[in-house]
């Protein structure tokens, strides 16, 4: 069977909600497909043991959406996973988007076809084929899992679980939990699994700095302030490097005295998160060594204050520069104070293996019930690479070989009428604004196209394709910007499978959303330069 739609959105995540809500607007067929039995992308895989946001709530949510803002209150400072279902969920309603969603429907492949100008896409697990003008793939940047290598995994007699694939209830109660990885992931769920198991062992490859957020009631009047200066708070998250709701006045660190440092460090640990340690009041702490350093030590002195044991001390107290995604966690190190959570840290003890009983490093055996892999994932490209479409010169894989590109992080040379949603080389950053910031311009994209078909008159479907210099041109801005920043010398994330050496630049746009927003704005004011309309 084949069905003819104008668009498919493929994810109903944040971005793959919103993408069809704009595609929609434009009077478009549209369909959206879902891998999971529900909405949600990554909040409906993550439901792990205090998953939350690590954003504030005013700011987690579509800015196109104020009249849902006061007819849909939040109560937490930072939402937890259920709050940002129930908040999709209820936007899907309130604009009548269900009917064009399905459920548990597995992209099985999509190539497009010249003759026809339309891609052809098919699903796993319906089987079903559709021919679609216009292909959006919003599959997550944080979506497929990285799956560490280790030696005799396979050997464990217990239960190996993923932080990433965690789509219901797991009893840990009374167990030996061993958890790998203390990224954001694994900082809530340790934290939120500590009380109810037996022994807690984190496994850490490099520690991390962990700030604590605070998180509690909003109250009305907290709230009222925010829906009557709506419009103020989104100009501050737009001048944010990670579209965040904190002040950005780009202060040099050492400009300051010490004593204002400190007391502004001190206010920040107390009241904020971790963003505002890297871009709040001082502005060069991802480009300047000696301002991170100043920082770092800063840090070093706050675990001290919770940690007495000079082991744990020792292994809770990272050797690298703050450079990492912010991990934002109230309650961290007070649980590693704990008598029941101890730490092995692979600087000094590397994992060796496992085996039936648990973990062995170079100093010990540790027997455990449960095994959590909280390292993330493959991020930006993972689930692009899976799908693998192919398009007008073969795979995006092999366009990819060298590394993933794109212009602006949301097209690719030789793949017209696709889009991602977060592709390579977007901003990390706040993730609902760079989502709409994005679907607005493809939509934008979308309607100037089938403004040309009309006037052509001829019915025949018009592609839009990046232009193979204007790919380039964004790629050197991006390896141009990564020169000026500390944050392409870790491995992360964001810079992903950074080579060394390489001419790709890394992941993420590094330069901010702040300035990734001016550069949207300039290529559509520029009639979309950049991107040819041809049929
Ligand atoms: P992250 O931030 O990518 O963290 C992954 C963690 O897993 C991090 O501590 C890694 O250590 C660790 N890791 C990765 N591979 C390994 C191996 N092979 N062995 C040991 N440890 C490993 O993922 P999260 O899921 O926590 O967070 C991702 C985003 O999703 C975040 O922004 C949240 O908002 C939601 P490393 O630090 O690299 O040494």
């Amino acid at each position: 069977m084949s069905n003819v739609l104008d668009a498919i959105v493929v994810g109903c995540g944040f971005g793959g909600v919103y993408n069809l809500y704009k595609l929609k607007q434009l009077g478009l067929s549209v369909k959206a497909f879902e891998k999971a039995p529900d909405v949600g992308g990554t909040w409906y895989w993550n439901q792990y043991p205090g998953a939350t946001t690590d954003t504030t709530a005013e700011i987690y949510r579509y800015r196109d959406d104020k009249e849902l803002l006061n007819t849909y209150p939040w109560s937490t400072r930072y939402l937890y996973r259920k709050d940002n279902l129930e908040y999709l969920k209820h936007f899907i309603e309130s604009h009548n988007l269900g009917r064009h969603i399905q459920l548990s429907a597995e992209l099985k492949s999509a190539s497009f076809d010249a003759a026809t100008s339309t891609w052809t896409v098919t699903f796993n697990s319906t089987g079903e084929t559709y021919k679609t003008t216009y292909l959006i793939l919003a599959t997550g940047h944080l979506h497929t899992p990285n799956y560490p290598d280790i030696k005799g995994l396979e050997k464990f007699a217990g239960p190996v679980y993923h932080t990433g694939v965690w789509p219901e209830h797991r009893d840990l109660k009374g167990k030996k939990v061993g958890v790998i990885g203390t990224g954001s992931s694994g900082a809530q769920l340790m934290v939120n699994i500590a009380d109810d198991v037996s022994h807690l062992v984190s496994f850490q490859r490099s520690s991390q700095h962990v700030v604590p957020h605070n998180n509690g009631p909003i109250s009305a009047e907290e709230r009222e302030f925010v829906n009557s200066n709506w419009d103020e708070i989104w100009k501050t998250v737009d001048n944010h490097p990670l579209g965040q709701n904190i002040p950005f006045p780009n202060t040099p660190t050492m400009s300051v005295s010490a004593e204002e440092r400190e007391r502004t460090w001190e206010e920040i640990w107390n009241g904020t998160n971790g963003v505002a340690f890297m871009y709040g009041p001082f502005g060069d702490i991802v480009t300047s060594e000696e301002a991170n350093r100043e920082l770092c030590a800063f840090f070093e002195k706050k675990i001290a204050q919770y940690i007495s044991d000079p082991d744990k001390l020792k292994k809770l107290t990272p050797t690298e520069l703050y450079l990492k995604r912010p991990v934002t966690m109230t309650g961290y190190y007070e649980t590693f104070a704990k008598k029941h959570v101890d730490i092995v840290n692979y600087q000094f003890t590397p994992l060796v293996e496992a085996n039936e009983k648990g973990l062995l490093t170079t100093e010990k055996q540790w027997d455990l019930d449960v095994i959590i892999l909280a390292t993330g994932y493959e991020a930006m490209d993972g689930s692009l690479k899976r799908i693998n479409p192919i398009g007008t010169h073969g795979t995006l894989n092999e366009t990819w070989a060298k590394g993933s590109t794109s212009y602006l992080g949301l097209s690719e040379v030789g793949f017209p009428n696709m889009f991602f949603s977060i592709g390579p080389q977007s901003p990390i950053a706040n993730i609902p604004p760079i989502i709409e910031v994005q679907a607005n311009f493809i939509a934008g994209l979308i309607a100037k196209a089938e403004a040309k078909k009309k006037e052509n008159g001829d019915n025949k479907i018009v592609l839009v394709e990046a232009e193979e210099q204007a790919k380039d041109g964004w790629l050197k801005k991006c390896l141009e910007v990564e020169e000026g920043s500390l944050i392409k010398t870790v491995k992360s994330f964001i810079t992903g499978n950074f080579v060394e050496g390489s001419n790709v630049p890394v992941h993420s746009w590094l330069g901010g959303f702040h300035t990734y927003q001016r550069f949207i704005k300039d290529v559509t004011d520029n009639d979309y330069v950049g991107f040819k309309l041809t049929n």
